[in-house]
């Protein structure tokens, strides 16, 4: 299993970079901002999956660390008129970072991006702590601050709507599991179709994740959503000097 120390060693060495992935109109092709994702590649067990050592850093307090070292090697990359989304632990905002906004404005900062152009996704999967006024604050003072607010992994956790009501995000981010419900079985359609209704009249905006395909990408434009993420337009990539902005594949 992977330890602690490895990661410490990893991050020292530079051995967990960041990777982008686009999020576009789904209309015009046009990209409008990037996820940022961290990737380990080990020297002996090559590419180690998030989901195995996600979980371990935040257990030992060092997604902080990642945050900085992944903002450190994206510095000045950032395409003019595009935004940066970063995903952040529930867990730092409430127990972990001692002053969250500072240490978000140092990230611009490292990232040579103004504040307007970060946007913060916390995961929706984990339950927040509504009742925590500490979390409420932080949020309300991360979008005073101008940062965007995002919920990510919208309609998979504990929260939900009450959610939106209580922290007032910027935009959700369904999903892909709602999304793939579009080609894939109608069972849990009529709520994808109620979250797109819900955050239209609340004022949300929406970003549909995993869309892969032509058929889901209609359906989505169809009831006005816009703002994609998926395979069908590109996959998180390595994000070199030489590498030009990711094309739409419409
Ligand atoms: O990146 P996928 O490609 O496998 O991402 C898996 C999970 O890991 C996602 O839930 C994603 O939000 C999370 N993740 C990826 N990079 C980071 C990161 O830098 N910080 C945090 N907190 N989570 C991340
Ligand atoms: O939890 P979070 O939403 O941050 O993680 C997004 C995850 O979804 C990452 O692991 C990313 O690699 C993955 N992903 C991005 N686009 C697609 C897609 O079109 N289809 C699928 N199946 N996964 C995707
Ligand atoms: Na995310
Ligand atoms: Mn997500």
């Amino acid at each position: 299993g992977v330890l602690v120390d490895d990661l410490t060693t990893a991050l020292k060495r530079g051995e967990i970079a960041p990777v982008f992935q686009p999020i576009v109109d789904g209309g015009s092709g046009r990209v409008r901002g990037f996820e940022m994702m961290a990737r380990w590649h080990h020297p002996n067990l090559g590419q180690i999956t998030p989901d195995t050592f996600i979980p371990i850093m935040e257990r030992h307090g060092l997604l902080d660390s990642l945050l900085t070292s992944l903002a450190d090697q994206a510095r000045g990359k950032l395409p003019d008129a595009t935004y940066l989304s970063i995903n952040l632990s529930g867990e730092q905002l409430t127990h972990g970072l001692r002053d969250p906004i500072s240490f978000l404005l140092e990230i611009c900062h490292r990232l040579r991006i103004g504040a307007d152009r970060l946007m913060v996704e916390i995961t929706e999967r984990q339950a927040l702590d509504y009742d925590c006024p500490q979390l409420q604050e932080t949020l309300a003072l991360l979008r005073h601050t101008g940062f965007k607010l995002a919920f990510d992994d919208f309609g998979t956790g504990y929260n939900g709507i009450a959610c939106l009501r209580t922290f007032s995000p910027d935009v959700i981010k369904i999903d892909k599991s709602y999304v793939q419900t579009i080609n894939g079985e109608a069972i849990q359609r009529p709520v994808l179709e109620a979250i797109i209704q819900l955050s239209r009249q609340m004022g949300v905006e929406v970003i549909a994740e995993g869309v892969e395909t032509e058929a889901q990408r209609r359906f989505l434009l169809d009831r006005g959503v816009t703002s994609m993420q998926g395979y069908l337009f590109g996959r998180p990539a390595r994000w070199h000097d030489s590498c030009p902005l990711p094309q739409p594949a419409i």
